[in-house]
C-alpha cells in the first residue's frame, strides 16, 4: 500500500462555498436517512466541477434547483457533479447505518445514544459535503426520531420549534445562527439525566446550561456544571470573552475516541471528562473534568469564532486552547503543582514523539490521515510556543494581542501565520525569528557550562543551543529561545551577570552560542536554568549534585527548586545504571534528607519533590538503553530513598491525613504528598498496615487508588485480595472499573500476557468501547515497563496481535495505542530489532488503516 500524503503547501481555496446547509434526520439504528439541502456558491474556477466529500455512506438522490440530477460521478472518496451553476440547490439524499459504525467517527449509537462526531472529517460519513473547516455554512437541522426511547433531541444553536407525529415519532427544528464548518457540527438523541442552571454573563445576558448524562448519574454531573460556571466567569474575567448563544448543550457518552469534542453550542463529552464525585473520582479525575469542561468551553472563541483555514493549522485552535486552559487550571489550583504536571507531559510523551519517526512540527507539512496529527505535539508543545509569547510579550501584551486577533478575524477560518501576525501588533521585539517553532520540529538542547579565568576574576557561562536533525527534517535553524534564569552565589544570594539580560532573569538564545560574565564575583556561581520551564528544551549543564541541592535551598523559582530534585535522581539513577550506586554519596543522601524535612509544612512541593522521574522520561535523554537495567536502577534507587528517610516519610504520611474529604488545593495537594509517601514507602515491609488501613478506612476513590497503587508495589497477594474488594463494589461501574483494569494491567508479574487474556474476557470489557481498550492495551502498552518489554518481545506480539483485530473496527483508537511500538529510538539494537520487527507484522496487513499505514510506514522507514 501506498498512500500519497497532503502538503500544506498545496493548500487552494475551493472552487465553492456553501453559505446555508439544512439537514433532516429520521433516526433509525440501521438506516438513518439524511436529506441535506445546500445553497452552493461558486467562488473559484468558472468551469471547475463541485467535488463534495462523504463516505461509507449508501447514496439515494441527488437533485439541483428541484430537478433529478445525474451528472455525476461517485468515487472512492466522494461525488464529482458535473455542469453544474454557479449559483444553485442541491439536495442529497443519504443513509447512514449508526449501529454498525463501530469507528465513532460520524453517526453511531453510543449505549443507545445517538450521536455525532465529526472533527477532524467525520461529517463526509454522514453527507457529501465541502467537508473543509474553511467552508462556513448557516444550519438548521431538523430531527425526527422514536418519542419514548428518544425523548431528547439535540443540535447546534438553539431549538425554534418542533411536535409530533401520528406515528409514535416526535421531531425538533434547531438552527444555529453562527456561520461554521462541518467538524464543528453535533447530533445527539437518547433519553438521559438533565442538570439544568443558568449563568449571566458580564454584560448581564441570561444563558441556559444543560449537562445530559446517563439516567442515574445526575448527580456526578453536578461537579462538571460548576466548572463550566467557573470556566465562563474566567474567560470573561482575563480575555474579556463572552458566550454567544442563548443555551450551551454539554452531553456525556460512554463512546468516545478522544475527550470531548466543542461542537458549536453542543459539546460532546466522554463521560470520563464529566462525571465526577468522591466516591468514584480521583483527585485527579476531577482536575480532569475541570480541564477539559473549560478546554472544550474556551474552543468557543478559540476553534469556533476564529477557526482553522485548514488542518494544517490545528495547534492555531489547540495549542492556543491548551495554554488557555492552563492558564485557568493554574489559577483555580496552584500555578506549580500545574506546571510541574504540564512539563511531565512534555518530558514523557513530547519529547519522545519528537525523537521519534513521529517527530512533526506544531504546524505539520505532510499529512496522510489528520486524526494522527492530534498529538502531544500540536497541542502541548503548541500550547508552549504559546506560553513563550506570552512571557515574550507578558500578560498585558498577550491580551492586547488576543483582541487584536479577534478583531482582525473573528468569523473567519485563517492560519497560525495570522495569530503570529495579531500578536506582533502588540510588541516590539520582531516574532519572525520566534515564528520559527511553528515550522520546525524537535527538541533543542540548551547546554549550561561555566569557565572562570582567575587572573581577571571572571566567570564565563556560556548557554549553547543546538537543534539536531529528526525523522521529518534534516536542516535546522537556531531557535528564538526565551531562556528563564537565575544565579546563586555560595552564600545563597542572587548574583547578576555584567550584561546580557534581556530582562530580570530573562536571556534570549537567538543564537547557538550566548555569553554571560560575572566579573568580580568569584568562581562560586550556580546558573539556575529554565525556570517555569520557560521554553520547551532539554537542558544539560555542568552542575554538581550538591549544586542542585544548593539549588533547591535557594532559588527563587519553585519550578526550577523541583526541577533540580529531578535532575539530582536522575543523575543518581544514572549512578545505579552504570553500577556504581556508591557513587551516590553520603552527602547527597543526607541533603535529600534534609531537602524533604525542610519542605515538611509545603506538602505541595513536598509531594512533587518525592516522586522519581518515571522510565519515560529517564528514556529521553539516554541512547542505547538497557530497559531493564534502567528500570531496575531506578526501583532500586527509590527503594534505598524510602529506607534512607523512612522515619521522616513515616511522619509525612501521618501528618498528611485529612478528616473530611473536599476537593480544594489544600487537601489535593496534602492527599497527594500523602499517597507519593505510600508509595515510596511500599518499599519496605513497614508499609502493609498503612495500605490495608488507608484502603478500608478510606472515604474517597484518591486514597483508595493510593492503596491500591502502594499495593501493587509491594505484594501480589495483598494487591489481588484488596483488587477482589474493588471489583466486587464496583463492578457495575465500568467508568471506575476502569481503574482497577488499568492496575492490572500495569502489575510486574511474570504471567502478565495471561493475565491480560483474562481481562478481555471480563464481562465490562469491550473492545468497542475506547475507554476499555485504554485502561487494559493501553496501560500495559505506555506503562507496563517490564511486560511489555519482555525480551523475548512477547509483549510486543501481544499488542501487534491485538491492534490487528481493533484496527478493523476502530483506526483512530488502533493508532494512538502503537506509538509505546514505534518509539523503539532509544533502545538497544536488539530490542529495536523485535520491536521493528512486530512493526513489519503490521505492514504486511495488506488491509491496514491510513491511520495505522502511516504511523508504521514511517517507524520503520
Ligand atoms: N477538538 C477536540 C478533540 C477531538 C479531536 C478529534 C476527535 O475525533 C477524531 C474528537 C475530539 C478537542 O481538542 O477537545
Ligand atoms: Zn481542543
Amino acid at each position: 500500500m501506498t498512500l500519497v500524503a497532503k502538503r500544506r503547501e498545496d493548500y487552494r481555496a475551493p472552487e465553492f462555498t456553501i453559505t446555508d446547509i439544512s439537514l433532516d434526520f429520521t433516526l433509525d439504528p440501521t438506516a438513518t436517512k439524511v436529506v441535506s439541502e445546500l445553497q452552493v456558491k461558486r467562488q473559484g474556477n468558472a468551469n471547475a466541477p463541485l467535488e463534495l466529500d462523504g463516505e461509507h455512506m449508501q447514496l439515494l438522490e441527488v437533485a439541483i434547483d428541484d430537478l433529478p440530477f445525474g451528472d455525476y460521478q461517485q468515487t472512492d472518496s466522494g461525488l464529482v457533479l458535473n455542469n453544474v451553476p454557479d449559483a444553485f440547490t442541491l439536495r442529497i439524499v443519504t443513509q447512514v447505518n449508526p449501529s454498525e459504525n463501530k469507528a465513532l467517527e460520524g453517526l453511531y449509537l453510543s449505549n443507545g445514544v445517538y450521536c455525532t462526531q465529526c472533527e477532524a472529517e467525520g461529517f463526509r460519513r454522514i453527507t457529501y459535503y465541502l467537508d473543509r473547516p474553511d467552508v462556513l455554512a448557516r444550519f438548521t437541522v431538523k430531527i425526527t426520531g422514536d418519542k419514548a426511547s428518544l425523548p431528547t433531541m439535540l443540535a447546534n444553536g438553539n431549538p425554534i420549534e418542533q411536535g409530533s407525529n401520528t406515528d409514535g415519532t416526535h421531531w425538533i427544528l434547531w438552527q444555529d445562527p453562527f456561520p461554521k464548518p462541518s467538524y464543528l457540527f453535533a447530533l445527539v438523541a437518547g433519553s438521559f439525566d438533565q442538570l439544568t442552571d443558568t449563568f449571566v454573563t458580564q454584560s448581564g445576558k441570561s444563558l441556559a446550561l444543560e449537562l445530559f448524562v446517563d439516567k442515574g448519574k445526575r448527580q456526578r454531573g453536578e461537579f462538571a456544571l460548576e466548572a463550566l460556571k467557573r470556566s465562563m466567569r474566567w474567560d470573561e474575567e482575563v480575555f474579556g470573552l463572552e458566550y454567544d448563544l442563548d443555551i450551551y448543550m454539554i452531553v456525556a457518552v460512554d463512546f468516545f475516541n478522544m475527550g470531548a469534542m466543542e461542537n458549536k453550542g453542543l459539546n460532546v463529552f466522554n463521560s470520563k471528562f464529566v462525571l465526577a464525585d468522591q466516591a468514584s473520582a480521583t483527585d485527579e479525575d476531577f482536575f480532569n473534568v475541570e480541564s477539559v469542561i473549560a478546554h472544550e468551553y474556551f474552543h468557543n472563541w478559540t476553534g469556533n469564532r476564529v477557526t482553522c483555514r485548514d488542518w494544517f493549522q490545528l495547534s492555531l485552535k489547540e495549542g492556543l486552547t491548551v495554554f488557555r486552559d492552563q492558564q485557568f487550571s493554574s489559577d483555580m489550583s496552584s500555578p506549580l503543582s500545574n506546571r510541574i504536571k504540564q512539563v511531565r507531559v512534555m518530558r514523557e510523551h513530547q519529547f519522545a514523539e519528537d525523537a521519534s519517526a513521529m517527530s512533526h512540527p506544531i504546524r505539520p507539512d505532510e499529512v496522510i490521515e489528520m486524526n494522527n496529527f492530534y498529538t502531544v505535539t500540536v497541542y502541548d508543545k503548541g500550547a508552549e510556543v504559546i506560553r513563550m509569547m506570552h512571557t515574550l510579550l507578558g500578560a498585558d501584551g498577550f491580551r492586547a494581542g488576543m483582541d487584536e486577533y479577534f478583531r482582525r478575524h473573528d468569523g473567519q477560518a485563517v492560519t497560525c501565520d495570522d495569530f503570529v501576525s495579531a500578536m506582533q501588533s502588540a510588541t516590539d521585539i520582531d516574532l519572525k525569528h520566534f515564528s520559527r517553532w511553528y515550522s520546525q520540529s524537535g527538541t533543542p538542547r540548551v547546554e549550561v557550562k561555566r569557565a572562570y579565568d582567575a587572573a581577571s576574576d571572571k566567570l564565563t557561562v556560556t548557554l549553547t543551543q543546538q537543534n539536531l536533525a529528526t525523522a521529518d527534517q534534516s536542516e535546522k535553524q537556531d531557535l528564538y529561545i526565551p531562556l528563564q534564569i537565575e544565579f546563586l552565589a555560595a552564600d545563597g544570594q542572587h548574583v547578576a551577570p555584567d550584561s546580557g539580560m534581556f530582562r530580570d532573569n530573562l536571556v534570549i538564545l537567538d543564537k547557538p552560542v550566548t555569553e554571560l560574565t560575572f566579573t568580580g564575583k568569584g568562581s562560586d556561581i550556580t546558573p539556575v536554568a529554565l525556570g517555569n520551564f520557560s521554553a520547551p528544551v532539554k537542558l544539560t549543564s555542568d552542575l554538581t549534585p550538591l549544586e542542585w541541592l544548593h539549588t533547591f535551598r535557594f532559588a527563587n523559582d519553585a519550578f526550577s527548586r523541583w526541577d533540580a530534585i529531578q535532575q539530582l535522581y536522575n543523575w543518581c539513577i544514572e549512578q545505579y545504571y552504570q553500577g556504581s550506586p556508591q557513587q551516590v554519596e553520603k552527602a547527597i543522601w543526607q541533603g535529600l534528607y534534609e531537602a524533604v524535612e525542610a519542605s515538611q509544612d509545603n506538602p505541595e512541593i513536598l509531594g512533587e519533590c518525592l516522586v522519581v522521574p518515571s522510565f519515560e522520561t529517564l528514556c529521553q535523554t539516554r541512547e542505547n538503553i538497557d530497559v531493564h537495567a534502567l528500570n531496575e536502577a531506578r526501583q532500586t534507587f527509590s527503594h534505598d530513598l524510602a529506607e534512607f528517610m523512612s522515619d521522616l516519610l513515616l511522619v509525612i504520611y501521618q501528618t498528611n491525613q485529612s478528616d473530611s474529604y473536599a476537593y480544594e488545593p489544600a487537601q489535593v495537594s496534602s492527599r497527594r504528598c500523602k499517597n507519593v509517601v505510600l508509595t515510596l514507602l511500599a518499599e519496605l515491609p513497614l508499609a502493609e498496615t498503612l495500605i490495608t488501613n488507608q484502603f478500608s478506612g478510606s472515604d474517597n476513590m484518591s486514597d483508595t487508588l493510593g492503596a491500591l497503587k502502594a499495593a501493587q508495589q509491594f505484594d501480589l497477594v495483598l494487591f489481588n485480595n484488596l483488587m477482589n474488594e474493588f471489583e466486587q463494589r464496583w463492578r457495575d461501574d465500568p467508568l471506575v472499573l476502569d481503574k482497577w483494569f488499568g492496575l492490572h494491567a500495569t502489575c510486574d508479574r511474570s504471567d502478565i500476557l495471561a493475565q491480560l487474556t483474562l481481562l478481555r474476557q471480563h464481562p465490562q470489557f469491550s473492545q468497542q468501547n475506547p475507554n476499555r481498550v485504554r485502561a487494559v492495551i493501553g496501560s500495559f502498552a505506555f506503562y507496563n515497563t517490564s511486560g511489555f518489554h519482555a525480551d523475548d518481545g512477547s509483549g510486543y506480539r501481544f499488542l501487534t496481535d491485538y491492534l490487528l483485530e481493533l484496527d478493523k473496527t476502530n483506526p483512530q483508537v488502533a493508532s494512538r495505542l502503537v506509538t509505546p511500538l514505534t518509539q523503539w529510538q532509544h533502545f538497544a539494537p536488539s530490542r529495536q530489532a523485535l520491536m521493528r520487527q512486530q512493526l513489519s507484522r503490521l505492514l504486511d496487513d495488506a488491509s491496514l488503516s491510513k491511520d495505522l499505514y502511516e504511523k508504521v510506514s514511517k517507524a520503520l522507514a
